[in-house]
């Protein structure tokens, strides 16, 4: 095979960014977890991972703080998220490159993702004075019934690679706000972003003063960490992103315990395109949503639904733009899309593009442009399928995309949901009735339907998650603070006389 992107060594640009991000170059140096940059597939540090016996011990240590935080005043808690953030816009610039060399993903991309733990941060220090709770009309004379919203205790965040640290943030900064202590069992394959992070919270709580210790914790280590994180009874709250499978073993163990879990899973987004849309506008909606970020992101979109009288003029244009799109080297401007992850996923979407392949599928683009151990580039797919097969209801976490052609709204609607997983879709249409079945209750059935716009690329303030196998978690805006702090309903008798609820006697 012939190398068709050609990437500079990434060896020497990682020692200088992880010392101004203020990681201990011992941390990196001397571990036994081996970690490569995607980008070029070279080793660029050594990361010590804990002992799965340690754990305990560390969130004995955060349920410590949690007594002590619990106490610490919202607004005063916020502080500490605000001057986070101030860290992070100050940093932005090497973190954002940071993540994209450990993930692969392009330049502005990682900035992309600091950009999204500065809004976070901006949002829940907002929050931090917006804690409301509601008072209820009581059914009782001089009786006042009201809630009160507590923090709940240590919240553990297990992360996955391809948002190394943004999604950790939606989960950290509102447990911070809301009172709670945070554990964090990274990817193993981005522990150096989540190191960093770790450091530059640790500026932000010097800078504090008197912030507890054990705010925020990174466990590196594998499946045993994150396991005794799930199962340890000083964690009411769980919030795990990854594959359903990962979802399928860390639920029942939560459940048994009776554990909150917020899980944001798999998702097989899909794409509507109406005979009214704008397909220029529909065309680079597209382009972004299925290939961006190597089609790594849990909302890249996967499936597209298009009306047959405009399949033939989006799917040439597709086409065109799958065989031109720039693939290479994550660090140079103009590149769209960066490696994959690892030759692992590689090897899952080769499997993907042969099952499909199998089943009648005709494939644009898919081929390996760099050589094994290189970095894993390859061409993204544009996949023409005769119908939605098995292949296509199951998620491959790369750059695939599978294109169906309808005929009736309600073919593409029940195409459309026919799947196991509902995080994300979207339709583009120019026709008002569709746009809205697709919002109504019988339309999409994700937890994010959008018009107009792709799947991917969400912003904080909503709340972000799905339904079905995606796991049903919702995190970052809206009022998903509420998963965060435990509700208490308190009604207040001031009055000289007992009255019952619903009327009840009960006179000794
Ligand atoms: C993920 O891939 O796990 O909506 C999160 C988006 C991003 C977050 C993706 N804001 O695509």
């Amino acid at each position: 095979m012939n190398a068709q992107v050609h990437i500079r060594s990434v060896a020497a640009e990682i020692g200088p960014l992880l010392q101004r991000l203020g990681v201990r170059p011992q941390a990196v140096s001397e571990g036994d977890l081996a970690v490569t940059s995607p980008v070029s597939g070279e080793r660029i540090a050594q990361v010590k991972t804990m002992p799965a016996d340690e754990v305990g011990t560390r969130i004995e240590r955060a349920h410590e703080t949690f007594l002590e935080w619990r106490k610490v005043p919202a607004p005063r808690r916020g502080e500490l998220v605000r001057l986070f953030g101030n860290e992070l816009r100050a940093a932005k610039a090497d973190l954002g490159r940071l993540v994209t060399l450990e993930t692969g993903k392009i330049l502005s991309e990682g900035l992309g993702e600091v950009q999204e733990m500065i809004d976070i941060c901006d949002f829940a220090v907002g929050l931090s004075r917006q804690l409301y709770g509601l008072t209820m009309a009581t059914e009782r004379a001089e009786h006042r019934m009201m809630e009160t919203w507590h923090p709940l205790g240590v919240v553990g965040v297990i992360s996955a690679f391809n948002f190394p640290v943004a999604v950790w943030s939606w989960n950290a900064a509102l447990a911070l706000v809301c009172g709670d202590p945070v554990v964090w069992k990274p990817s193993e394959k981005t522990p150096l972003t989540a190191l960093a992070v770790q450091s530059l919270f640790e500026r932000a709580a010097t800078q504090f003063g008197g912030a507890p210790e054990a705010l925020s914790q990174v466990l590196i280590g594998g499946r045993e960490v994150g396991e005794a994180l799930v199962d340890h009874p000083k964690v009411p709250l769980v919030s795990a992103t990854g594959s359903t499978a990962m979802g399928r073993q860390v639920a029942p163990r939560l459940a048994a315990r009776f554990a909150r879990t917020l899980l944001e899973l798999g998702g097989n987004n899909a794409a509507i395109v109406c005979p009214s849309a704008d397909l220029e506008l529909a065309l680079r909606a597209i382009a972004f949503a299925a290939m961006g970020t190597a089609g790594q992101r849990c909302t890249t979109l996967r499936r597209l639904i298009v009306h047959e009288s405009v399949y033939n003029a989006l799917v040439d244009r597709l086409k065109s733009a799958y065989t031109s799109v720039r693939v290479g080297d994550p660090r140079e401007s103009g590149t769209l899309v960066g490696p994959l992850i690892d030759e692992a996923a590689y090897a899952r979407m080769e499997r993907a593009l042969n099952a499909a392949k199998a089943a009648g599928g005709v494939v644009t683009g898919g081929e390996r442009l760099s050589a094994p151990g290189a970095g894993a580039y390859v061409r993204p797919a544009l996949v023409e399928m005769p119908q939605q097969t098995d292949i296509v209801r199951e998620e491959t976490f790369a750059p695939i995309l599978y294109v169906l052609r309808y005929r009736e709204f309600e073919d593409a609607l029940r195409i459309h949901n026919d799947v196991p997983q509902g995080l994300s879709s979207s339709i583009f249409t120019r026709d008002l009735r569709e746009a809205e079945r697709f919002l109504a209750v019988d339309g999409s059935d994700c937890g994010i339907a959008n018009v107009n716009i792709g799947p991917s690329g969400a912003e904080i303030g909503g709340a972000f998650g799905g339904e079905k196998a995606t796991g049903g978690g919702r995190e970052a805006g809206s009022d998903c603070w509420k998963t965060y702090m435990r509700r208490a309903t308190n009604t207040i008798n001031y009055g000289n006389t007992l009255p019952l609820a619903q009327g009840v006697r009960f006179d000794l």
